[in-house]
């Protein structure tokens, strides 16, 4: 297994919308593998293929307490959502930055499991924030870009301080 390396907003690369797997092979079950050691490590709640630049459509999420309940997501599509709710968000790719996001309050998603069956999964609660937050980054977008352009550009301009006073 392996920790690999998460993209950080601004990168383009963050936007490219990723295809759909074609067939769950040991290759993909790899790239799992190392997707859910990455996200334990983060440490996150949640982990989409695009983070670690690899487009296809693969998410890892955990949001137990106990950190033992994995939940693998390939080729996720929400077939049904009800309500609206706003929730605080971060995300590994825009380090230390948090805000709120309008999202469905729950959702019903149709996916693949890592043996490649499909199954049928009803979330509500941060599980439903989290799953559609990963579905976002396959579809090459990032929670800030819900944000009014001015906060947009405030939290580009934190970023950018953070990491002079890291250099
Ligand atoms: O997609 C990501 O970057 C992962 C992200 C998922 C997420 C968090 C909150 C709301 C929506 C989506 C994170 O995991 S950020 C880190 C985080 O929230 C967390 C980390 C450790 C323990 C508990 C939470
Ligand atoms: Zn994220």
């Amino acid at each position: 297994m392996a920790i690999l390396k998460i993209l950080q907003y601004p990168d383009e690369r963050l936007h490219t919308v990723a295809i759909p797997v074609a067939q769950v092979t040991d290759q993909i079950r790899s790239l799992i593998k190392d997707m859910t050691e990455t996200m334990y490590a983060a440490p996150g709640i949640g982990l989409a293929a695009t983070q670690v630049d690899v487009h296809e459509r693969i998410i890892v999420i955990d949001t137990s307490e106990t950190r033992d309940e994995l939940l693998v997501l390939i080729n996720p599509e929400i077939i049904a959502s009800n309500g609206l709710s706003d929730y605080e968000e971060g995300c590994l790719s825009v380090p230390g930055i948090y805000g709120k996001v309008r999202r469905a309050e729950s959702v019903t998603v149709k996916a693949l499991n890592a043996q490649g069956e499909s199954f049928v999964l009803d979330a509500d609660g941060l599980l439903a924030v989290c799953i559609q937050h990963e579905m976002d980054h396959l579809a090459g977008k990032v929670f800030v870009e819900y944000w009014s352009k001015l906060k947009q550009s405030r939290t580009l301009a934190r970023l950018k301080k953070k990491q002079r006073s890291t250099m």
